[in-house]
């Protein structure tokens, strides 16, 4: 009987436990508890903490030990200041502990974030080491060391050397100053238009800067590209400052983004021509102003002469006029000017080549702090897209790589869609710009064309919302833009396995099948959207559903409704072969003759670059029709397969996240669906072919789809 007892109340203590809500607040950093054996290796490796200086960063990185300790083995370490016992040592390479330990080689060469991790036994002592050339590289050697612990790495014979590979590692938050987020999915800004008392705010940033720095994340621009000029004001930038101070400990500089025309709006002056005497006194005023109270001000991004943003242009004048001009102003203070290169205006008949031809014949025009921000594709985050050209061909100006971490067009918060895939595939293009092995990490890294400068920036995708990022597992890639802008070489695979061991268990029986859905999510994202180099096919105004069929006012007539997809009774696909724009050419040889010739062109960007008939026999003998609605299908399985498999994994997680991303696989099966349909039937009207039989027939039709009113506010 008593057994009979025993057994209920332990089942019920065991669904309890199960049913533990987490809400995903602590992202990544849960620190969930060591299983025994790993908990006895930490404790009999680590007795202690030695952390012997005072620095801000220091303090920061210690702090997070003690926090990682606390979930790990269930208690902070004992900090001491000497060495009798196994320790923890954070040092820098300025204290004289190093000597003592005898690793003044080790750290001789480490640059400024860089840091090494090395187990050392002195005198039948074993010591775990995290030290750096500053406490930048102690504070991110410590997260790795969190992060190899967690994911089971052996303490035994650490030894590891790390070095970031882009100098700039940068959030873009597009948070408007009345706290609304361009396409944010996540709810209001973080930062802007906020009631509560900062001191509240603050505990919140410090978890934001936390998260960041466990990545290596080192900037923030904390407004949106689309700059309200009212960020110059006094009171912004006071706020800056008060944000900036709760960031600097973990290493984390504010950069803001400005508009060209704030001479005018904010000074009053009748011009904002980069080359007016007024004009750049205004700004040195403002950075001088800036600088005061935020010394470490990182600088400015700017959107100039692109959908509508004032810019340089406006005054005859150039993009290199516009940007050296800030750069100037900044330069004393070692501050820099990133100047995006997405433009693209009227009188070019092809946008995917227009950035190339604004800013290549400036390749040599720019000071040595501008830095050219480029998205990862010629057009617009699409979800599937070739390399931008201006990878590679611009050589002697320092560019960065910028990618989309929100998913304005990849289903927003409601679509998994893991997009370190994504951005791994531009990172290993090879540009050739300088022969076999000239990839595109390479041209923004600064090693490929000796750049002093390098920096990689990625558009935020984190608002207010309890879990940061709107779908749990949005946060991976916040979590993967971090990991590879430290380490463009680690593969997707990795860095989503540890993602979900930390984030929420390390039983392979979930890990594996998580990962494989993960892999294969962004595919499966592409096939039901965007096949075979399609693109922009989504609803004008808000990104998210399918609109092949869309026209809006006042866009310009030849780009819509087929601009794009060029789509007619003859066949599908924009002609950017030597035959149709030539845009083609803008890349180097031999990529350029492989997307020219329709044989060699990778499938995947095959209606990217050519226009052809839908009966174009395709490498697997398939008619193009068949495939292209094959590939339609295929994504809205995929999505199908992922809900079974995440279904099979209750009970892995806690019940709250295992319901939320349940629910939201649902709503995406239904969306993968309705583009699906969409875009077949769409389609089907110029092919005028059927769709194979053996495959379901469309859930909706046409004229029910062209009515469905997306409803931005569900999103936000
Ligand atoms: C587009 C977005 C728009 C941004 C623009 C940009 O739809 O909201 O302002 O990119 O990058 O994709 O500036």
């Amino acid at each position: 009987m008593k057994s009979n007892v025993f057994l209920f109340v332990t089942v019920l203590l065991l669904l309890a436990f199960d049913t533990v809500a987490e809400t995903g607040e602590k992202l990544w950093l849960r620190y969930a508890t060591l299983d025994d054996s790993r908990k006895t290796e930490f404790v009999s490796t680590i007795e202690t903490l030695v952390m012997n200086e005072s620095g801000p960063v220091m303090m920061a990185a210690a702090d997070e030990v003690q926090r990682a300790c606390e979930g790990l083995i269930g208690t902070r370490l004992p900090k001491v200041s000497d060495l009798t016992k196994n320790a923890l040592i954070l040092v820098t390479s300025k204290s004289p502990l190093i000597n003592k330990l005898n690793l003044a080689d080790d750290v001789k060469d480490l640059g400024r974030e860089s840091y090494i991790i090395k187990t050392i036994q002195v005198k039948g002592r074993h010591y775990m080491v995290v030290a750096g050339s500053s406490e930048a590289g102690v504070l991110y050697g410590t997260f790795e060391l969190l992060r190899m612990i967690q994911t089971g790495a052996s303490l035994k014979d650490v030894n590891v050397v790390e070095a970031p590979k882009y100098q700039l590692r940068v959030l873009n938050h597009w948070d408007n100053l009345d706290g609304t987020v361009e396409r944010g999915y996540a709810g209001y800004s973080i930062w802007w238009n906020r009631t509560e008392p900062f001191d509240q705010l603050k505990r919140k940033y410090i978890d934001y800067a936390r998260a960041n720095a466990s990545v290596g994340i080192n900037g923030a621009v904390l407004n949106n590209v689309n700059a309200n000029p009212q960020v110059l004001t006094d009171g912004y930038i006071r706020q800056f400052a008060r944000i900036a101070d709760v960031l600097r400990p973990y290493n984390i500089k504010v950069y803001m983004s400005i508009n060209f025309s704030s001479p005018v709006i904010l000074g009053g002056l009748q011009t904002s021509d980069p080359l007016n005497e007024k004009v750049i006194e205004w700004w040195k005023m403002k950075v001088a102003e800036i600088y005061k109270i935020i010394p470490d001000f990182g600088g400015f991004l700017v959107k100039a002469n692109s959908e509508g943003q004032p810019g340089p242009q406006d005054f005859g004048r150039t993009h290199a006029d516009g940007a050296n001009m800030l750069a100037r102003v900044l330069k004393p203070y070692e501050g820099v000017v990133m100047w995006r290169a997405f433009v693209y205006a009227a009188g070019h008949d092809d946008r995917a080549g227009q950035a190339y031809s604004e800013f290549v014949p400036l390749d040599s025009a720019f000071d040595d702090n501008v830095i050219i921000q480029v998205k990862n594709g010629p057009i617009d985050f699409q979800p599937r897209e070739p390399f931008s050209p201006m990878f590679g061909a611009m050589q002697n100006a320092s560019v960065m790589l910028e990618f989309q971490i929100t998913q304005e067009y990849l289903g927003f918060s409601t679509h998994l869609a893991y997009l370190s895939t994504m951005w791994k595939e531009t990172l290993d293009a090879d540009t050739y710009a300088k022969g076999t092995g000239s990839t595109v990490a390479k041209a923004t890294d600064g090693t490929l064309f000796n750049h002093t400068l390098s920096a990689i920036a990625g558009v935020s995708n984190i608002g207010r919302d309890v879990n940061w990022t709107g779908h749990h597992f949005a946060q991976a890639n916040w979590y993967a833009f971090g990991r590879l802008s430290w380490n463009h070489q680690l593969s997707s695979d990795q860095i989503a396995r540890e993602w979900v061991i930390q984030t929420f268990t390390e039983d392979p029986d979930f890990v594996d099948p998580v990962v494989e859905v993960m892999m294969r999510s962004r595919e499966a994202v592409v096939n039901y959207m965007t096949p075979l180099g399609l693109h922009h096919l989504m609803g004008w105004n808000h990104h998210h559903g399918p609109e092949p069929w869309c026209t809006v006012e006042g866009a310009r007539p030849d780009w819509l409704p087929s601009y794009y997809h060029r789509a007619s009774e003859d066949g599908i696909g924009f002609d950017r072969s030597s035959t149709g724009s030539n845009s083609v050419n803008q890349y180097f040889s031999p990529v350029k003759d492989l997307y020219n010739n329709v044989s060699t062109c990778p499938e995947n960007l095959l209606l990217w670059f050519h226009h052809l008939p839908w009966d174009y026999r395709m490498h697997n003998g398939q008619t193009l029709w068949n495939e292209l609605v094959y590939k339609y299908y295929d994504g809205v399985g995929e999505v199908r397969y992922f809900q079974k498999e995440w279904d099979r994994l209750e009970g892995y997680v806690d019940h709250q996240r295992f319901s939320d991303v349940q629910y939201k696989l649902k709503l995406q099966t239904r969306e993968a669906i309705w583009w699906r349909d969409a875009c077949v039937l769409y389609f089907q009207t110029f092919s005028k072919r059927p769709i194979p039989a053996e495959l379901e027939r469309p859930i909706y039709d046409l004229e029910e789809l062209k009515e469905i009113k997306f409803e931005m506010t569900n999103h936000n």
